[in-house]
């Protein structure tokens, strides 16, 4: 059950040391909430002492949001550390995660600590922990919640606005809604984006720094994959790549430099499933999926690959080789061949 916002105000009053966590493999939905929600901290009306995490480094195209250098990786730090940073904080916020166990190296330090647990969430697979809860599956993304939460603290004169605190809001919502472009972009989407605007963030800033930018190395690689690791099925109107560990390491790649391919995929016409199967390490594949229209993704994730998600974006992993995971996915597929023959809009004439 939700709090409500004069809840969460007085949680956040009362405590004085603040903790935030997010999910593992940072997206910018996850860095852009707990960055935001890191300054609307230290700009609180009784300035609060504030720890940013991530429990993985960040992939390149986050490092610019605003202060996030001042952030500690989970993963860099001591079990003494993790353990130490648990007790001493009073509150501790987890965002954009839908499990306590997808916080990474902290997780098993968590179970002790519940009480002091405020979570933000915005998946429909979310599974209840913590003390306090802000969860809404119909928002786009948490950075909506969050602006949600900072537009009534504004006004309440809780915290003084900065450019900052919307250009990390603006950040989680374009890139969970792929610029806009998704199911999930809904008129309150698009108002939050309008009133960020207002506040401070600059659309073609952030653009530029998400979608452009990007070292010539990354589109070598989306180039080659594309041109020589591409299967389209038009039988099931899916295609899907693969992505071997040499490949990865033939290009050195950094964490998250994979994240776009699928989206590519999902642009070939008569595509309605976009599938990668990366190998991460030997015999361990993650896989991601996107659709688009009716076919949950995030079904056929938890069923038959270990995973999750929303409808058109989920993901999952299987413990076996490339080979293996390719041969398993073809089998799978045959389930879902009727379930895929959608046209995904009515193609209408205009006379
Ligand atoms: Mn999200």
């Amino acid at each position: 059950m939700n709090n409500t916002i004069a809840q969460l105000t007085k949680v956040i009053d009362n405590s004085q040391k603040v903790l935030i966590l997010s999910h593992v493999r940072p997206d910018g939905d996850s860095a852009g909430s707990s960055t935001a929600f890191y300054h609307i901290l230290k700009q609180w009306h009784t300035p609060k002492e504030a720890t940013l995490t991530f429990p993985d480094v960040l992939p390149a195209f986050l490092q610019w949001l605003p202060q996030v250098q001042e952030a500690k990786v989970l993963s860099e730090q001591s079990k003494e550390t993790l353990k130490c940073w648990t007790q001493e904080h009073d509150l501790i916020v987890c965002l954009d995660t839908s499990l306590m166990e997808r916080s990474g190296a902290i997780a098993p330090l968590l179970k002790n600590h519940q009480n002091k647990l405020l979570v933000i969430d915005h998946h429909k697979d979310f599974s209840p922990y913590g003390r306090w809860l802000f969860h809404n599956a119909q928002a786009s993304s948490t950075c909506e919640l969050v602006s949600q939460l900072a537009f009534h603290w504004h006004d309440q004169q809780l915290f003084t606005w900065n450019s900052a605190i919307a250009t990390c809001l603006y950040t989680g919502l374009y890139t969970d809604t792929g610029g806009f472009r998704f199911r999930n972009t809904s008129e309150q989407t698009l108002w939050t984006a309008a009133k960020l605007v207002s506040l401070g963030a600059e659309p073609q800033k952030i653009a530029y720094h998400l979608t452009q930018n990007t070292p010539l190395y990354r589109l070598r690689f989306l180039g080659t994959v594309l041109k020589d690791f591409l299967r389209f099925l038009p039988q099931y109107r899916t295609a899907y790549a693969m992505i071997p560990r040499s490949l990865q390491l033939a290009f050195q790649l950094q964490p998250g430099d994979t994240s776009e391919i699928v989206d590519y995929v999902l642009r070939i016409q008569g595509v309605n499933l976009a599938i990668t199967l990366r190998e991460e390490e030997p015999n361990k594949i993650r896989l991601s999926f996107r659709s688009i229209g009716d076919f949950p993704a995030n079904e056929l994730a938890k069923k038959h690959f270990n995973g999750g998600g929303h409808k058109n974006a989920a993901g999952g992993e299987l413990n076996t080789s490339l080979q293996e995971a390719e041969t398993y996915l073809l089998n799978v597929l045959q389930q879902y061949q009727n379930q895929l023959q959608y046209e995904p809009y009515e193609t209408t004439s205009i006379a």
